[in-house]
């Protein structure tokens, strides 16, 4: 008798108490990959298309040796200049947890074990070329040399916020570092980097965009309207796909659906896939350059699947314990990036534990020293504050009249609760020129004396 349809219901191979189970990876040895010409036509090349999108590219070997087709070859200096990026994105995520945990910022999201997908891409792109990030892309806030006192800023919501306390913590932008604004509506990164690369083609420019999103996040209809476009319309353009097998506490089989892989989403829309190690930095950096270079040549846009795991809880909000085993990190085939770079070094006799000491340390007292002067533009106990006058700016050029209202409202309120705080009986309406800093930690007590009076 044939079998009644059913739904397929996905499962991730292991729950809390059970064994770690990464058997459902598609892994290639380090140096098995053929690397094509990125000039050449998707139907033309070797390996095909599909076997590009689901083999992996690896190039650090066990042995700590870079082997095979799409080893860059780069320089010491410049594998060390990786090595720093990532620990310090590494330990700038350490000491803002503990800071979260210490009730002194609300939110944070950390990267443990992606450093090498955001520091080799952004070391192996041009300064010019533009980025569209995601929140867990710390790596390329360090490699555009964002300075560590405005990421915190941003976190405190301060007076230096680059934000002026309009976003959640985490969601920072920097535009001459070219970082466009993160977003917390994931995936809508994916169709601006796509219209951005194809305004720069429209241009004429050599510049190409990169953008990144987690493999939960393909499941946004966004996702694939990007595809669309930039196939279509060969966007110079980088589109990555961090997988890193958890969508907060849904595994990426969820995602994936039966595909082999995220990458084989791109040759079916005409766009070649490559599947990277993400944990080999030297992987990510080739797969980038490769790319880049046939975006460049005006072949169009590549999609990359960069294979990782988030070995941290998703964000300070969130408890992994609750849906998958407490030991599958260490479990974690592909290793950790920085001390696979690090060892790596090591084998070309290029580091050693006594430098590496020294640069964390170096690296550790760099953080401490510039939480401390985030500090002084204000923490979420202590002044200065931001101006809450400030929501009614960057929006309109001329303040249309229900918003002027609600403004001298505000104006009213703050110098009414500053008069009362200062014990003054002054009415309100007679509070001067509009001055609203400092005024709203006061806020909260004032109405509290108003209920009680
Ligand atoms: C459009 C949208 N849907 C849902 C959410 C809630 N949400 C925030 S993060 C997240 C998981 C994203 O997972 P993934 O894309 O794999 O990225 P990762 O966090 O693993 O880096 C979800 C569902 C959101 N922020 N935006
Ligand atoms: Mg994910």
């Amino acid at each position: 008798m044939p079998r009644p349809s059913r739904l397929h219901i996905p499962h991730p191979s292991a729950r809390p108490g059970e064994a770690p189970d990464f058997s459902y990876l598609r892994l290639s040895a380090a140096g098995a990959v053929a690397r094509p010409d990125p000039s050449a036509r998707l139907d033309a090349m070797t390996p095909s298309a599909m076997d590009l999108a689901t083999q992996l590219v690896r190039v650090l070997d066990d042995d700590h040796r870079a082997v095979g087709p799409w080893n860059p070859h780069l320089e010491p200096a410049e594998l060390q200049v990786g090595l720093r990026h990532m620990l310090l994105t590494r330990l700038f995520d350490e000491r803002m947890q503990k800071t979260q945990r210490q009730g002194r910022i609300s939110f944070y999201v950390k990267c443990t074990g992606e450093e090498a997908v955001s520091v080799a891409a952004a070391m192996a792109l041009e300064p010019h070329d533009m980025l569209f990030p995601g929140y867990r892309n710390q790596g390329l806030q360090m490699v555009r040399g964002q300075s560590l006192v405005a990421l915190m800023n941003q976190l405190l919501s301060n007076t230096g916020d680059m934000c002026k306390g309009r976003q959640l913590p985490v969601m920072y932008h920097g535009s001459d570092a070219r970082l466009f604004s993160i977003s917390g509506n994931l995936a809508t990164q994916f169709p601006q980097a796509v219209g951005w690369a194809m305004a720069a083609a429209i241009k004429g420019e050599d510049h190409i965009a990169a953008s990144w999103i987690g493999e939960g996040s393909s499941a946004e209809a966004d996702f694939h309207h990007a595809l669309l476009f930039a196939s279509t319309y060969r966007a110079p353009c980088i589109l990555n796909v961090v997988n890193n097998q958890w969508a907060i506490s849904t595994f990426q089989g969820f995602a994936a659906g039966e595909s082999p892989s995220f990458a084989a989403r791109g040759p079916g829309y005409g766009i070649p896939g490559l599947r990277v190690d993400g944990n080999d930095f030297l992987a990510v950096y080739a797969a980038t350059r490769w790319a880049a270079a046939r975006a460049r040549k005006g072949h169009g846009a590549t999609l990359i699947e960069l294979v990782t795991y988030r070995v941290a809880a998703h964000s300070t909000s969130d408890d992994p314990a609750r849906y998958r085993p407490r030991d599958e990190a260490e479990q974690w085939p592909l290793g950790c990036p920085l001390e696979r770079l690090r060892q790596h070094l090591c084998a070309l006799g290029e580091w050693d534990d006594t430098r590496h000491a020294a640069l964390t340390a170096e690296l550790e007292q760099q953080v401490n020293a510039a939480w401390k002067t985030a500090c002084t533009f204000g923490t979420m106990t202590e002044g200065p504050k931001l101006d809450p006058g400030l929501m009614f700016e960057d929006v309109y050029e001329t303040l249309p009249p229900h918003l002027a209202r609600q403004r001298e409202a505000l104006r009213r309120e703050l110098a009414g609760a500053a008069a009362a705080v200062a014990g003054h009986n002054e009415p309100a309406g007679d509070a001067g020129p509009m001055d609203y800093t400092g005024h709203l930690g006061h806020l909260g007590h004032v109405s509290h004396m108003d209920k009680g009076a």
